[in-house]
């Protein structure tokens, strides 16, 4: 008997509990190489991170909360950001047990409008092209084409100083890291315009307009910064509390993390009450587990502009784009000399390496935007 069929037969793991071990080892090996920065490393790994259960993701998390414990951060940014550090414990554990929490105080009216403006410099882009949209603002925005228009190079927002204060502001680290259990690494420094448009299903579908999970990491956590007032008319975000442990299990077998959910479906398997729509002010902040069921709303009238950041526990899954150091405060360059773990998503050339990714990302053949374009007159 040879041995590896011994070690079968002696094998007393649930394939859960070896679903984890594998996964781990994996998870160890691409951290160790870096792998998450290889161009094709997410078409690896997209099959296994719609395969894994949550339980699964949990108990893999945990494993790298033991590997880079959640230490206390210290920054100097520790005004740039309206979350006080007696709130941490208590914001913690909303996310918990809801996945959301809204900031009570505002982030200030002036920051908000000097980011705005600054974001006018910054290209930005629908999801079907690799055309570049640049100086958008409330008055021309509704010229775009498409529901929405994503900001094409996330290094243009972290170059932008406020977005760094805000980032790594000492409070905010240390609340996402408590969440994380781990070690927090900044891997998104996201904005997107939505205006109305199109409130077709594969439209809807495309600009995150139907009730989704993310799935980008196996543990993360995103923080919405409204730049905009958002009413229910100009696509108020929503997040359907509790379902952050539960979505997954609850939507059943034949159901995939990456599936766009139907209203009636939220409504009937969750319960409307559980819907939370967040209409507030420019300045507004909402701090959520996305693993949780949520969507943008489809916009009626007007505009919304958003900032995005989102931290994660590890780069396994990482699909998305890097930063790189250049543009960077040098309070920012101290705190990376200390907390190296936090930009392991900052890479050398990122320019270059982005617009590599970006063109790779949105390289459609004929015929696919052929199908997309009967696809939205069905
Ligand atoms: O635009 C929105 O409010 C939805 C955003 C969203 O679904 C996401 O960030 O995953």
């Amino acid at each position: 008997m040879k041995m590896e069929s011994v070690a079968i037969i002696n094998n007393n793991d649930s394939s859960e509990e070896m679903d984890v071990k594998n996964i781990f080892q994996d998870v160890l090996k691409v951290e160790k190489e870096k792998r998450y920065l290889d161009k094709d490393h997410h078409a690896k790994k997209v099959g296994t991170n719609l395969s894994i259960s949550t339980a699964v993701r949990k108990e893999i998390s945990n494993k790298i909360g033991q590997l880079y414990p959640n230490k206390i951060i210290e920054s100097p940014f520790s005004s740039s950001f309206p979350l006080k550090k007696e709130e941490i414990s208590s914001i913690n554990r909303d996310l918990d047990s809801k996945g959301f929490f809204v900031l009570k105080d505002l982030l200030d009216n002036i920051v908000c409008d000097s980011i705005s403006k600054k974001l006018e410099r910054v290209n930005f882009n629908n999801r079907k092209s690799v055309k570049k949209i640049r100086g958008l603002n409330e008055s021309n925005v509704s010229k775009i084409s498409g529901n929405t228009a994503w900001v094409t190079n996330q290094q243009d927002v972290l170059r932008i100083p406020e977005i760094q204060k805000i980032a790594f502001n000492e409070n905010l680290l240390n609340l996402v890291g408590k969440f994380l259990g781990s070690e927090p690494i900044l891997c998104q420094t996201n904005s997107w315009w939505t205006v109305s448009n199109s409130t077709h299903r594969s439209n809807l579908s495309a600009n995150s307009q139907m009730f989704h999970q993310d799935m980008a990491y196996l543990k993360f956590i995103k923080v919405f910064i409204y730049l905009t007032d958002v009413d229910e008319d100009n696509g108020p975000h929503q997040y359907v509390q509790g379902t952050s442990k539960i979505a997954q299990d609850k939507l059943g077998e034949n159901y995939q993390p990456s599936d766009r959910v139907e209203d009636e479906k939220v409504d009937s398997l969750f319960g409307k009450e559980n819907v939370i729509t967040f209409q507030g002010k420019k300045g507004s902040i909402i701090i959520e587990d996305t693993f949780g069921l949520h969507k943008g709303t489809a916009v009626k009238e007007g505009s919304r502009l958003l900032i995005q950041l989102l931290y994660c526990n590890s780069l396994y899954f990482h699909a998305g784009y890097s930063f790189g150091l250049d543009g960077l405060l040098p309070e920012v360059n101290d705190l990376l000399e200390h907390y190296p773990r936090v930009f392991s998503n900052f890479v050398p050339d990122v320019d270059k390496f982005n617009e590599e990714k970006f063109q790779q990302n949105n390289k459609r053949t004929i015929s696919q935007k052929l199908k997309d374009k009967i696809k939205s007159y069905l």
